[in-house]
């Protein structure tokens, strides 16, 4: 019977080596590092969807990020968090999330997450830019990944 799972554990490393494949792009200039950048694909005929990632400040000061945009028409981005409130899980929009110094918080799967409204999946990825509150905005590329529930 464990034979049966060979196939499975080799995929799950082929996917960890893939993920570990050299240093992610960093938006040039950014403060802050994002990696694992994805977007969930939307299940079909739907638009809503959720977008994660880890960010990491190398820096002394914490650095708040105050929203990501698209420059896709008609898409729109929350940054929002999932909490579980007498056994119902609810999310609430988020105004700042705070990346402390030398720390990385991490956009993830029953987390904090970006809500995106209005993206068809149909595009391989999707840049959002970062606004940090400095005013700054920083690009940050999101791959697309298939519908994965977890
Ligand atoms: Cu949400």
């Amino acid at each position: 019977m464990a034979r049966a799972y060979g196939p499975v554990v080799a995929g799950m490393l082929a996917i960890l080596v893939a993920s570990c494949d050299g240093p992610a792009q960093q938006p040039s200039g950014s403060p802050l590092e994002f990696d694992n950048a994805w977007v969930r694909a939307p299940v079909a005929g739907r638009t809503v969807t959720a977008a994660y990632c880890d960010v990491t400040n190398p820096g002394d000061m914490p650095i708040g990020i105050i929203g990501f945009e698209s420059d896709h028409p008609g898409l729109r981005v929350e940054m929002h968090e999932s909490t579980e409130h007498d056994g119902m899980m609810r999310m609430r929009r988020l105004a700042r999330v705070t990346i402390p110094a030398k720390a990385t918080v991490s956009f993830a799967p029953g987390g904090m997450h970006l809500m995106l409204f209005g993206f068809d999946g149909t595009a391989a990825e999707m840049t959002l830019a970062a606004t940090l509150d400095s005013g700054e905005t920083f690009p940050v590329v999101f791959a697309t990944r298939p519908e994965q529930h977890r």
